[in-house]
C-alpha cells in the first residue's frame, strides 16, 4: 500500500470576509498580520495564505504596498510557504487582484475557478449600528448580497498567463463541483501543469454546502477528472471548519484553517488567534494518527519552486 503523505496545514490569516468588529483577534494592521502569520507557522502551518488590509481601517486591500509591509518580516522569521491571494477583495477586477502575486512572485497564490454569488450579508444582522468599529464595515458586509465574484474563463487565462513566468503553484479554489470541470478544461488547454493543488471549499453562501456527502462527491469527481495529477485540501467556512478539516485529514486530504475562514475555535467561542486554530487542528490530525508536513515537505509534495525564488 502507498505510504500516506503527511498532512499540510494551510493557515489563511485574515482574508476579506470578516471585519474588525467581528473579532478582536482578526489581524488587520501590518504588525498584527505579520505576528499572527509567524505564530501560525510556529504552531505548525507550513503554508500561509495571505491577504492584505489597510493598516488603519482594516479594509481589504490589493495594494502591493500593503503586502510589502509584512511579507519580508514573515519570510525572515519563518520557513513557511507564502501563498498570496488573487481573490483579494471580491468586487475588484482580475487585473487589480493579481497585482500582488505579480509583484512578489510567491511560491503559491490562489486561483478562483469560477464566477459565483459570494455573500456574507447575514453576518451584518449580528451587529447593531453602534457596534461597528469602522465606517466601511456595515455596508461592505450588508451589500455582499449583490456580489458577483467574477472569475470568467478569460479572467482565469489572464491570471494564468500573467503569472506563468513566475512559476507559481496555484491553490485552485473550487467552491462547487462545476469548478472542477472548469479546472479540467483549463488543464486541457494547457493553463496549469500537474500536480495541481485543489482547495475544496464548503459552506460559502453561493457555493456547495458543508456536508460530508459533498466532500466525498467533490473528491470522487476530482479523482475521476485528475487521477494522480492532483493534491487536495479542505476549507470549511464558519462552523464547519474543524469538523470538515478533521474528516479530510482521515481520507488523505490536507487542511486549511485560519481566521479568514472562521472566527471560532469551537461552537460559539471565538478563537484567540490564528495559531489557536492551527494548534487545534494539528492536535486533532496528530491524535488521529497522521503526521503534519514541514514547509520543506509541503514544497516537495506540491512541487514548489522554493522559498529563495520569491521577490520579497
Ligand atoms: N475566502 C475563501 C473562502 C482567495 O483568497 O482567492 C476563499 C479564498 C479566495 O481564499
Ligand atoms: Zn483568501
Amino acid at each position: 500500500m502507498a505510504k500516506k503523505q503527511k498532512t499540510i496545514i494551510t493557515c489563511a490569516v485574515t482574508g476579506a470576509i470578516h471585519t474588525p468588529t467581528m473579532s478582536d483577534a482578526l489581524p488587520y494592521t501590518y504588525d498584527d498580520i505579520a505576528k499572527q502569520a509567524i505564530e501560525a507557522a510556529e504552531a505548525g502551518a507550513s503554508i500561509l495564505h495571505l491577504h492584505a488590509r489597510d493598516n488603519v481601517t482594516g479594509a481589504p486591500s490589493v495594494n502591493p504596498d500593503d503586502f510589502a509591509a509584512f511579507l519580508p518580516r514573515v519570510k525572515q522569521a519563518t520557513d513557511s510557504v507564502i501563498n498570496i491571494s488573487t481573490g483579494g477583495s471580491l468586487t475588484l477586477s482580475i487585473q487589480d487582484r493579481i497585482k500582488p502575486a505579480k509583484t512578489f512572485s510567491p511560491e503559491m497564490c490562489s486561483m478562483n475557478m469560477g464566477s459565483m454569488n459570494f455573500s456574507f450579508h447575514p453576518l451584518a444582522n449580528r451587529y447593531k449600528d453602534d457596534d461597528w468599529k469602522f465606517d466601511w464595515e456595515k455596508e461592505y458586509v450588508a451589500n455582499s448580497d449583490q456580489n458577483i465574484f467574477r472569475n470568467t474563463f478569460r479572467d482565469i487565462k489572464e491570471a494564468a498567463d500573467t503569472l506563468a513566468p513566475h512559476d507559481i503553484k496555484f491553490e485552485h479554489e473550487c467552491y462547487d463541483v462545476g469548478h472542477l470541470y472548469n479546472l479540467k478544461f483549463c488543464m486541457e488547454v494547457g493553463l496549469f501543469k500537474a500536480p495541481i493543488f485543489i482547495q475544496f471549499i464548503f459552506g460559502i453562501l453561493g457555493g456547495i454546502g458543508p456536508e460530508v456527502d459533498n466532500l466525498v462527491f467533490m473528491k470522487r469527481t476530482a479523482d475521476r477528472l485528475f487521477g494522480d495529477d492532483y493534491r487536495w485540501s479542505v476549507l470549511g467556512a464558519g462552523g464547519a471548519q474543524m469538523s470538515l478539516a478533521s474528516t479530510a485529514s482521515q481520507i488523505g486530504g490536507n487542511v486549511r484553517v485560519g481566521l479568514e475562514d472562521s472566527l471560532f475555535i469551537s461552537r460559539g467561542k471565538l478563537a484567540e488567534s490564528n495559531a489557536h486554530q492551527v494548534s487545534k487542528i494539528r492536535g486533532i490530525v496528530e491524535d488521529l494518527g497522521c503526521e503534519v508536513a514541514t514547509p520543506d515537505e509541503a514544497r516537495e509534495i506540491l512541487d514548489l519552486k522554493g522559498g529563495d525564488c520569491v521577490s520579497f
